[in-house]
């Protein structure tokens, strides 16, 4: 009825009520951690807030701790969640800023003349937010693109507008653009220059002026006579600096420059060398496909093998599996596998643990599943001791194969949980527990900091879409990027492994 009535007039009565009553700074107060509907009500009734910057005043005039369950305690939580709010807004997840990215070169690319258009910047990194978008286009009918551009039916304000570039926001979220048009002679220096980072290219300058070069977006050239020695192509610029070319996701500055002048650039893993999915969801808990179009989507895309990996019981708004449908489920896979599905299928269970560290399911029905993930769903906000703890004891059940999404944090949201990470990666290598690298856009948890980290303390991965529908399959490029971001070759990654490897693996 509500929605019958949402499609008739737009809108629904109870939802006109409620923003009659609340400002619409409510739903931004919705974003800052330890503020609750409850809360947000109570403090809109006491006092007029309407902008993120009020309740910052009210909180260091210490007016939250004279409400009701509310204390001094609140308020320092809330000054903090402010700052980290403040320092996310403005920026935006890769998978929004690629689709955009996607969806401008392809209007762009329809210019007459135009010769190259390339995506530079963090997006070509691929970090896991983005800040804006950097566009270089070479051509003779350059300036045509700037002008075409600027009337890109997405463009909301337009910035600035010179001879060479054209900067606008595109989309309702504010996303900035800024497109340069560049002769092709200077085309590789100038994607090397833009494509950053920032710290990368300070020390590829440092190295240039060492040698005796002088190194801009322009070119490479030589310091005592200014002569021209790179600049069309970038792997012509890294190569006059004794460098090979440097892959974009490495440009951070951590080591990749001395690596690539001595020749033993890390091997990074592909997206094509991954042989299989092994977190997704289904009907039978929160997913949106059944079994059978989660396989399918799973063969289109050329995979050997997957794992469906419901949620357990304890996700009751998921209808998660209890022990007798967890036991049922593993008996019903190895029927089917017998069938033949075109491809193996794995019965999994992305079990929880609860608050204390133990196992959502008994031990007897987790040893029935083929790969068990464990993940925190619940109380996050524990002390890191205690979170290490609960992590390490969850780690002891000894059908536990991987750990899911092992930060818990979701990307311009909600901050990882604190825990000893090197402890807990410690345990998890002893015990041959692998982390998940979960590719989901909002997650890319573990990070490519952590990665590194995890693989120094010789951890093992598994990079998994955490599909609840067959298209988030698609997500998995997400997590490749991100695992080469953290260094890590196909040999680090268990499902690079083909199925008779990976299963005697994940048995073991
Ligand atoms: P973002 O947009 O915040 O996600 O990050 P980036 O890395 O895309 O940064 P952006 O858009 O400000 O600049 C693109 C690249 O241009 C950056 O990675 C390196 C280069 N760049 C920009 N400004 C400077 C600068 O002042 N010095 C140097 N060395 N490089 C710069
Ligand atoms: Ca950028
Ligand atoms: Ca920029
Ligand atoms: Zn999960």
């Amino acid at each position: 009825m509500v929605v019958q009535e949402i499609v008739d007039h737009g809108s629904c009565e109870r939802r006109d009520l409620l923003l009659k009553k609340f400002p619409p700074a409510a739903l931004e107060f919705l974003k800052i951690q330890g503020l609750g509907p409850k809360s947000i009500a109570l403090l809109f009734e006491h006092y007029q807030v309407s902008t993120i910057d009020e309740l910052e005043r009210l909180c260091l005039d210490q007016k939250l701790r004279v409400l009701p369950r509310m204390g001094a305690k609140l308020e320092e939580k809330v000054l903090k969640s402010i700052a980290q709010y403040r320092q996310r807004t403005g920026r935006y997840l890769l998978s929004y800023a690629e689709d955009m990215a996607r969806e401008l070169t392809g209007y762009l690319g329809e210019t007459p003349g135009i010769e190259q258009i390339t995506l530079a910047g963090s997006l070509r990194r691929g970090r896991e937010t983005v800040g804006d978008l950097d566009l270089l286009v070479t051509g003779p009918a350059a300036a045509d693109v700037l002008e075409r551009f600027v009337r890109f039916p997405r463009v909301e304000q337009l910035l600035a507008r010179g001879e060479n570039k054209a900067s606008a926001t595109v989309g309702r979220e504010g996303l900035q653009v800024d497109v340069r048009a560049l002769p092709r002679e200077s085309f590789g220096a100038a994607l090397q220059y833009f494509t950053g980072s920032k710290d990368h290219n300070v020390a590829v300058r440092t190295r240039a002026v060492k040698m005796g070069f002088k190194l801009s977006e322009y070119g490479l050239y030589r310091s005592a006579d200014e002569t021209k020695v790179a600049g069309e192509t970038e792997a012509g610029v890294y190569e006059a600096l004794g460098l090979g070319w440097i892959p974009p996701e490495l440009r951070e500055n951590l080591g990749e420059i001395e690596r690539a002048a001595e020749g033993r650039l890390p091997e990074l893993v592909e997206l094509a060398q991954i042989r299989g999915d092994v977190h997704m969801h289904t009907t039978e808990s929160d997913g949106r496909a059944s079994l059978e179009e989660m396989a399918a989507a799973a063969r289109e895309r050329g995979y050997e093998y997957i794992a469906i990996t419901d949620h357990s019981k304890s996700l009751a708004m998921t209808n998660g599996l209890d022990e007798k449908r967890a036991v049922a489920f593993a008996a019903e896979v190895r029927e089917r596998n017998r069938n033949g599905l075109g491809l193996r299928i794995f019965s999994g269970l992305e079990c929880d643990i609860l608050k204390d560290g133990a196992m959502d399911l008994a031990h007897d029905a987790l040893a029935e599943l083929d790969l068990v993930i464990g993940s925190v769903h619940s109380h996050m906000n524990m002390e890191s001791a205690e979170m290490t703890d609960r992590l390490l004891h969850a780690l002891e059940c000894p059908s536990l194969r991987v750990l899911g999404h092992p930060t818990g944090r979701i990307l311009l949201h909600r901050d990882a949980f604190p825990f000893d990470f090197e402890r807990v990666v410690d345990e998890a290598v002893r015990r041959g527990v692998w982390l998940e690298i979960n590719a989901s856009p909002e997650r890319l948890d573990l990070g490519a900091n952590l990665i590194r980290t995890a693989k120094a303390r010789g951890a093992r991965f598994i990079i998994s879409t955490d599909a609840h529908h067959p298209k988030h399959l698609g997500n998995m490029h997400y997590g490749v990027i991100t695992a080469r971001r953290g260094w890590l070759a196909p040999a680090d990654i268990m499902n690079t492994l083909p199925l008779d490897r990976f299963a005697a693996a994940m048995s073991r």
